[in-house]
């Protein structure tokens, strides 16, 4: 059966490779699990709660209206939690849009938004529509967010895909095409650019990488050959992300404590600044997650 819902979950299985399988809980509308021919290619720590007692540490957190926590007292994202709520709250599953390639969406809108947390948000007042779009091919994984402004009042917001990728052993790890791009570093609370034609992980790692050409294509490299594709849609920013082994130490839901070298988080979103959308209107991002090909250097290295 290619759609199988149950009370907290929806579980797609490829029509024609019944190995290649998405896990989807609806708390959240978090991928949890994406095995391609078999083999799981998102990292999701052993200790993640996926009661809905918290944001799951692992897989694709969503995170919208705000990345990270607002600094300026006078925004109306300031009193939200780090990430925002879509990460928080019970997604409404719409069904199946398309069979080949197999895509289903869910929906989130004040009404089934994390209350608490979403009044915390311009005292409630935003009318909003999020879709995401969840697309399962042979060798991809794509996710599609539309956001749409259902209100009277323009408002602004960050969207970010937090995708945990999983990966043999992250320290022969080299991810391409960032060279020469602007990149706010969380850890030194500095910007500067990229000089390195591959980022190495060897310690923590913290960036929030600026204004990407989209058409550039984020590749995980693994001893020389290609393990993961990121591609973007009108998301011209990406965090790169590896707690390392104090970080990992720190949280309570990272499982198990040396799982930091299996994991690297690229996460594309806009988040350099705000998207502001007026009553009315609509705004989509997507990120295309693949796997294997050749090493495509986009930039100029020499
Ligand atoms: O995306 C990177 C980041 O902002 C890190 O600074 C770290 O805080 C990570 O997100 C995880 O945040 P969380 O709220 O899920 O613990």
């Amino acid at each position: 059966m290619s759609i199988e819902e149950t009370e907290d979950k929806v579980i797609l299985t490829h029509p024609r490779e019944p190995t290649t399988k998405v896990s989807i809980l609806k708390y959240g509308a978090t991928v949890i699990s994406w095995e391609n021919k078999g083999k799981e290619q998102l990292w999701l720590s052993e200790a993640a709660k996926l009661d809905g007692s918290k944001p799951v540490r692992g897989g694709i957190p969503l995170v919208f209206p705000i990345f990270g926590k607002q600094k300026n007292e006078e925004h109306p994202t300031y009193k939200l939690p780090q990430h925002g709520f879509a990460r928080n709250s019970t997604w409404e599953f719409l069904g199946q849009t398309s069979e080949n390639p197999l895509t289903v969406q869910f929906g989130l809108g004040p009404e089934n938004a994390n209350k608490e947390i979403y009044n915390l948000w311009n005292e409630g007042k935003n009318n909003f529509t999020l879709i995401l779009s969840i697309e399962l091919g042979d060798d991809h994984l794509k996710t599609n967010i539309e956001v749409e402004n259902n209100g009277d009042e323009a408002f602004d917001f960050n969207w970010l895909f937090h995708t945990y990728l999983k990966v043999p052993d992250v320290t022969d790890c080299l991810v391409t095409n960032l060279i020469d791009q602007k990149c706010y570093d969380q850890l030194l609370a500095t910007e500067y650019i990229e000089k390195s034609p591959m980022v190495c992980f060897n310690e923590e790692f913290d960036r929030i990488y600026k204004k990407i050409d989209t058409d550039k294509i984020f590749q995980v490299v693994e001893l020389g050959k290609v393990l993961i594709n990121v591609q973007r849609e009108n998301l011209p920013d990406s965090v790169v992300w590896n707690p390392w082994i104090e970080k990992s130490n720190g949280m309570a839901d990272f499982e198990p404590k040396n799982g930091y070298l299996n994991m690297l988080c690229i996460e594309p979103g806009h988040v350099s600044d705000f998207v502001t959308l007026k009553n009315g209107e609509k705004w989509s991002g997507s990120q295309t997650i693949s796997l294997g090909g050749d090493i495509k250097v986009q930039s100029n290295i020499y």
